[in-house]
Order: C-alpha cells, then structure tokens, then sequence
C-alpha cells in the first residue's frame, strides 16, 4: 500500500490527482472547513505547537507518527484503509455478490444518510469540546483533547470524501450541510441526541469519551462490515483512531477515581468535595448521564430501518464475519429488553428488526468491563463502593423506554416518584457548579489539576513533564 501523499493540497490515499473533478470539489470544501475549524473548532491554542500524531501511511508502521503541529496547519485527508482483494457482501439480500465499488442506485438515498449522520457527530463533538481548553488538569490532557479533536476533523473529511466521490451534487449539498449544522443550535441543531449536550467541563468530556465515543466504535464497526466497499474501508481507518479516544475517556476517568480515592484515604472521608476532589456518588451520577444519552445512539430496540440497512448490506452486525450463522436472519429471534405496563420485561422478536438493540448489547457488555476496571481501582484502595451502569431503561429519550421513568437499578417510577428522587441519580446544577468550580486551567509541565491522579506514563515513550503543547 503506498504511503500518504503529503505533497498534495489535501494529503490522501486514494490517488485524488486522478480524479478531477472529485479534487475540485474537495479543494473548494477544504477552505470552508477550515473556516468551520476557525469558528467552531478548539478556543484558543490555535496557534501553539502541539506534539500531535499525523498518519504518514495506513500500516501499522506509518499511522502514528508524532511531530509539532499548530491545529490549523494538521494534514486534514483522506485515509482509506487497504482494499482487501475480491471482498464479497458477507450479510443480507445480497450475501455472496462482490462488495460494490459504487453506489447501488436503488439504496442511494438510504446509504446516504447513513454516512451524512455518521459524519454530523465528528463536527458535533468538536464543537461540543471548544471551550475545554482554557480549564485543562494539565498539558498531557490538553494536548490529548487536541489529538482528539483534529481527528474528529479528519473524520469529518472521511465521510465528506464518500459523499464528493460517490453522490454528485447531493453529496456536495451534505458537506456543506455538515458544516452548516451546530450542537445545541435550536435552528439547526446536529442530527442525534447526545451531540447536541452540552460538554462543559472535563469530567464531562472523559465520560463523553468513554461512553460516546464508544458508540461510535460499534457505529463504525458495523458500517465497516458494509458492502459499500468505499464506506467499509474507511471505517476500518477511522477504528485505529477512534481506539485513542475511548483510551482518553476510560484512562481520564480511572484517573479521577484513583484521585478521590486517594483523598477519601488521605482524610478518611467520602466527602472529599472541601479537598478537590470528585466524590464517588458525584461519578456516579455523570456515569448514569453519559451512559444513558449514548444508550439512545442506538435507536429504537424495534428498528425497520435497522432491518433494511441489514438487509441490503449496507450496515452489519458487531464483527458479522465472525458470527456463525446464515447472516440473512430472515426466520431468526433475538431476546429484547421492553416494557409491559408497570414492569420492565424481556420478550422474543424477530432478528432483523432487533438490530439496534443487538448492537446496544455489545456496547453495554463493553461498557461494563470498563467500570469493572473502574471499580478495581476502588478496591485496591480498600474502599468499599462500587460503579454500575444504569438500568438500560433509566433516562432513555429514544424508544421503548422514552415515555417511562425508570430508576437506575431497573424499577418503573411514578412521576411523582421520580419528581422526588430523580435528583439523586443526574448531575444537579449543584454538582455541576462543583464540578466547575474545580476547572482551573494547570499548564505548568508535569502539574495536575487536584481532582485527577496523571497517568502512569506519557505520550509516545515521553516523560509526563512533557510540553506537550507549547505555550508562550
Ligand atoms: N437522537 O429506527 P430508529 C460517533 C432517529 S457516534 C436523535 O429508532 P435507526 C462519534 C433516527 O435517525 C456514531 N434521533 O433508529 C462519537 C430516525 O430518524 P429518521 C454515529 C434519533 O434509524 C463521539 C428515527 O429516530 N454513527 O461516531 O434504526 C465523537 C427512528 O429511528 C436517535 C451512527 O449513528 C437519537 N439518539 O438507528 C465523535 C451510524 N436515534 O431517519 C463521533 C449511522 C434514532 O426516520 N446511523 N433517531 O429521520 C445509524 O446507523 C442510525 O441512524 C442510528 C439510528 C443507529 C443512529
């Protein structure tokens, strides 16, 4: 596979000088973006050197190579990860035909928004996190926020490259769409729920990494099962980054947790608010948040949009080649999670249409073994607590659950009830002015913020007094 070709206006794989007209409307976009990148993108910083990490090639030599970069000079491209010779469509209708290289007419419209909502969370998210910089714990943490967020961008510039190669004027309609939508714009808000919270601190965005960034690792995975060849390759690249960001949120938040830890042993207390740090039941209540926003990423545990973008091949199941069976699922059952009046119940329905909640199972087993991780870090301090994920019912907006109110642990509540009691479950505005009381920007080398514990090693084999970003 040749390397990234970084002597072009807009650094690709896939051969771009080839393709007229396909690098004319990419070259018009760029500009657009990175006036986007200007507006919406990080606060401040813009023009610091970052110790960031640019792919060079799509191997597993050249797709992390570290170096100083301002943000706005980062090499924003276009990444596909290496075609895999002959590959067929390995599920639905149209299981055992070669993948297709190009669109097929009749699933234009469907595959297309597809890849437009795919794409409206990468500039989401970077808006989301714009004003984190200023209240950064430390450099090593800003310089991750940063990594994040350029990639984000390039995630951006992978699903805008399918709908300028594959979608003629529509999909050059959607790019500018893409850029034209805003998180938490009223107007023009971003497509799914939890892209339009707000992200204003930093346990926020560790929870956001941790539990949303990990849809989106399901997401992707899923279309890179597609038999849209073109979608499916450039999922496969997107993955290998996407793994950072999930590290960023289950490290950032085992980080707190081993920081009160430390302080509820230090002052033999739980409340260790007075000595800055987050108290465990404060975790918690963020942990219930941020997971149950993204549980409704998932859409409606009865999908017949899940069953038709199965059935034509376009999105798969979590790892579909590894599974064994006939990969259509046309007579198959699948157990799921529902609710029949008062009671939270699980019942039998037909595999095509439980596919979002199929996939929601996957995540939530993942999820799990990272607050298992979580909780080790808790008992290693001896401390008797213990995280759980919430009910997958509690605080759902999408889906069998929208119109209940369930409390965490999996019971139905009366309005009234959860009137009284909802309070003890969610960040109040309280913990959140706590929470944002301790965002103090520390951007001294090698300095941490008092409510997070630095992590075990740095960046790229550096020291943790690395400066990683400099700063005047
Ligand atoms: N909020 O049959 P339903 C990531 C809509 S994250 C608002 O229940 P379906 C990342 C739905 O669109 C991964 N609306 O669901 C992470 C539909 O509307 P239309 C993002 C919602 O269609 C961190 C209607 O409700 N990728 O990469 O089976 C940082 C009925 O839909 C929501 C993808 O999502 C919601 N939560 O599945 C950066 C992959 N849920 O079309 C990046 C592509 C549902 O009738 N998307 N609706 O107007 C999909 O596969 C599907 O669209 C969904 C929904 C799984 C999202």
């Amino acid at each position: 596979m040749p390397g990234i070709d970084y002597s072009e206006r807009i650094p690709n794989n896939v051969n771009l000088t080839e393709n007229r007209r396909l690098q004319r409307a990419l070259e018009e976009w760029q500009p657009k973006f990175l006036e986007w990148w200007h507006d919406m993108g990080p606060v401040g910083f813009q023009g610091n050197e970052v110790y960031l990490r640019t792919a060079v090639s799509v191997d597993a030599q050249g797709w992390a190579h570290f170096d100083w970069v301002r943000m706005p000079e980062y090499r924003w491209g276009i990444f596909l990860a290496e075609p895999e010779p002959n590959r067929l469509i390995n599920f639905g209708d149209h299981k055992g035909a070669p993948a297709w290289q190009e669109v097929p007419g009749e699933y234009r419209g469907v595959l297309r928004r597809l890849i437009v909502t795919q794409g409206d969370t990468e500039p989401a998210s970077v808006e989301q996190q714009r004003h984190l910089g200023k209240t950064c714990p430390s450099l090593y943490d800003l310089r991750n926020l940063f990594q994040v967020n350029v990639e984000e961008g390039r995630h951006l510039w992978a699903m805008v490259y399918l709908l300028d190669a594959h979608f003629g004027r529509d999909g050059r309609e959607e790019s500018e769409a893409l850029l034209q939508r805003r998180s938490g714009d009223a107007d023009k808000p971003r497509i799914l729920g939890a892209f339009n919270e707000r992200t204003p601190d930093w346990l926020s965005y560790l929870m956001f990494c941790f539990f949303t960034d990990r849809d989106g690792k399901y997401q992707l995975a899923s279309l890179a099962e597609s038999g849209f060849d073109p979608l499916s390759r450039t999922c496969r690249f997107m993955l290998t980054e996407e793994a950072h960001h999930m590290f960023v949120g289950e490290s950032g938040v085992q980080r707190v947790v081993q920081r009160t830890c430390e302080l509820m042993r230090e002052h033999r207390t739980d409340d260790v608010r007075k000595h800055g740090g987050i108290d465990l039941a404060t975790i918690q209540k963020y942990i219930n948040f941020h997971c149950s926003v993204s549980l409704d990423l998932f859409g409606s545990e009865v999908s017949t949009n899940a069953a038709n973008f199965y059935t034509m091949g376009l999105k798969g199941r979590f790892e579909e080649t590894k599974k064994d069976d006939d990969h259509r699922l046309k007579d198959a059952a699948y157990t799921i999670a529902d609710v029949q009046g008062d009671r939270l119940v699980t019942r039998s329905e037909a595999a095509l249409v439980s596919l979002n909640e199929r996939l929601r199972d996957d995540y939530v087993a993942d999820c799990a073994r990272g607050v298992a991780r979580w909780n080790q870090v808790i008992k290693q301090h001896g401390i008797e607590a213990e995280f759980r994920l919430p009910h997958r019912a509690f605080h759902r907006a999408i889906g069998a659950f929208a119109d209940v109110k369930v409390s965490p642990d999996g019971r139905v509540l009366s309005e009234a009830e959860w009137d009284a009691k909802h309070q003890a479950w969610l960040p109040t505005a309280e913990d959140q002015a706590f929470v944002g009381s301790l965002m103090q920007g520390v951007t001294e080398p090698g300095k941490f913020a008092s409510w997070i514990a630095p992590p075990p090693r740095g960046i790229n084999s550096k020291p943790i007094e690395f400066e990683y970003v400099r700063l005047p």
